[in-house]
């Protein structure tokens, strides 16, 4: 395969754009990629302060980088969540983030310490809830509130994450066979803020493959965490993810065409939207959070 715009040797063939491009013109075409998503679905502008939740691994540490390349105010987030998993997953994940944030050193870099600021890790958090061996549910929960909590008690007007187009695929995927249209109503590459306790969250790389993020990272040599948080295994998103690739092999773009078909279809009202399923929410009594559940939200009832 050639470079559409050289001729050279290509370094990534992505089918569904029909599109070949080398190691050059690859890296600048996905950062336009990332500004049209920006731009095309208002998540945010250059006046925005935008916290960028990051994990050390290759999305988010993309993202990131393709922030500030594009000249935006951006800041990262960094939950640490003390996950050892035999091989130091936490500390060694911290140490991507913090020697990215020294390149970078007009960013601010938060770290949410987990065990410090509450008393307890993630893991034995979830152990006393009967959930040892999958941490996921409360993990992200508690994830979810902490990068809010920072963005809103700092001032940021959008917390942005580097969930790409296969995540964003294989969620829809789950909400769909089960239909979970509360989710379903929550999901999108833009959800509002909800008064002044939720930020606004933006998902610029909605539309871009992992592939590709796997490429921008290897051909820029960003320094990532290459290994997964050990209890990724057994993630039922990672059997959606399988599904959709096969289809993805047999109909290229079928990824791509599900998620932005969707999005339409909410766009034209077809699909409940985030502000009408925000009626339902109640607030947290004790951190003023938006919840869904009555009283305390889950987060407080965690650490309570
Ligand atoms: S960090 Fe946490 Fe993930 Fe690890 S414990 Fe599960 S949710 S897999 S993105
Ligand atoms: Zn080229
Ligand atoms: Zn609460």
């Amino acid at each position: 395969m050639r470079c559409r715009t050289c001729g050279a040797l290509a370094a990534i063939n992505m089918r569904h754009h029909k599109l070949a491009l080398c190691a050059t013109h690859f890296p600048p075409w996905l950062v336009k990629q990332t500004e049209r998503a920006i731009h095309n679905y208002r998540m945010f502008s250059h006046d925005d302060h935008v916290l960028v939740a990051v994990s050390g691994g290759k999305d988010s540490l993309a993202l990131w980088d393709i922030l500030l390349r594009l000249d935006y105010q951006a800041d990262g987030i960094y939950v640490d969540l003390g996950i050892d998993g035999g091989f130091g997953y936490s500390q060694r994940s911290k140490e991507k983030v913090l020697a990215f944030q020294q390149t970078h050193p007009d960013t601010k870099l938060h770290i949410v310490d987990i065990a410090g600021t509450y008393g307890e890790s993630i893991i034995d958090a979830a152990k006393r809830r009967g959930r040892a061996k999958e941490p996921c549910s409360v993990c992200g929960m508690v994830k979810r509130h902490e990068m809010n909590r920072v963005a809103v008690e700092n001032g940021y007007s959008v917390l942005a994450t580097g969930h790409n187009l296969d995540d964003e695929a294989a969620t829809l995927f789950g909400n769909v066979l089960h239909w979970q249209t509360r989710y379903l109503a929550r999901q999108g590459p833009v959800l509002a803020a909800a008064g002044e306790m939720l930020a606004r969250k933006a998902k610029p790389f909605c539309r871009i493959y992992e592939r590709e993020t796997a490429a921008y990272v290897l051909l820029t040599g960003l320094d990532y965490i290459y290994d997964e948080c050990p209890y990724s295994k057994g993630a039922t998103s990672l059997r959606h993810k399988a599904t959709l690739n096969q289809m993805e092999h047999d109909a290229p773009g079928t990824k791509l065409q599900f998620y932005t078909k969707f999005v339409q279809a909410k766009k034209e009202g077809l699909i409940r939207s985030d502000s009408e399923a925000e009626r339902e929410m109640t607030y947290c009594v004790q951190c003023g959070r938006p919840t869904m559940a009555d009283g305390l939200c889950r987060f407080c009832r965690l650490w309570n």
